[in-house]
């Protein structure tokens, strides 16, 4: 059988989300500086609009004592690489819906990182199981450069949706755009829909720029 002009190309990995490779290791890629950690100041806040309209705030301890959940998920940057597999465990974002429950009509949420670092999420993406502020990757604890003390994780999302260094989340009643989002990367997010900028989405995926 000669050259076939036609042939298929191999099945694509079907762990793989369009367009990424697997990566081995863990590249450390952020915006900015590595924020310094200061264990008396730290605070976890969950502000914005609360079902009792008050805010709530967690320090490093009071953070650390909440209920804790391992998840197993995937990670896929928009640059391509994809970490498959990977355990994290932390407090889960349902967790902190339960403890500091947002009013009724919320429908999105913002998360706040260490110099106004930011990524909004739809409540429904936000709230999904697999979504956690993670402390510990693979049972280590996070280093400073992938996001220590706490960062988020949204496997479901590419991985600009999941700040490192977390210290607020704020509850919207309208979406509004975070950080990457305001740059030219999609609202949305999804790499099995490879969402990944602006220019791709279509109406209702996000707020008018
Ligand atoms: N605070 C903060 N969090 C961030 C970012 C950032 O620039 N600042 N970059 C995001 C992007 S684009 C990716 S791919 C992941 C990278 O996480 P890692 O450095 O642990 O691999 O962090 C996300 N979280
Ligand atoms: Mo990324």
């Amino acid at each position: 059988m000669g050259q076939n002009q036609s042939e298929p190309s191999p099945p694509a990995d079907p762990r793989l989300p369009p367009g990424q490779r697997r990566q081995r290791g863990w590249p450390v890629l952020h915006y900015g500086p590595v924020p310094r950690f200061k264990p008396h100041s730290w605070d976890f806040q969950v502000f914005g609009a609360t079902a009792d309209a008050e805010k709530t705030r967690w320090d490093f301890a009071a953070f650390h004592a909440l209920p804790k959940v391992t998840v197993r998920g995937d990670f896929h940057c928009v640059t391509k690489f994809s970490m498959l597999d990977n355990e994290w465990h932390g407090v889960a974002a349902r967790t902190v819906l339960d403890l500091a429950p947002p009013d009724p009509s919320v429908t999105h949420v913002m998360v706040w990182a260490e110099y106004g670092y930011s990524a909004n999420l739809s409540l429904v993406d936000f709230a999904d199981p697999s979504t956690v502020f993670a402390t510990h990757h693979d049972g280590q604890p996070l280093t400073v450069e992938h996001g220590f003390p706490v960062r988020l994780v949204v496997p479901r999302l590419y991985a600009w949706k999941g700040p490192k260094w977390v210290r607020a989340v704020e509850y919207m009643r309208a979406d509004r755009r975070g950080f990457w989002e305001e740059r030219g990367y999609h609202n949305r997010a999804d790499p099995w829909q490879e969402q990944r900028y602006s220019y791709q989405e279509q109406d209702g995926d996000g707020p008018l720029r």
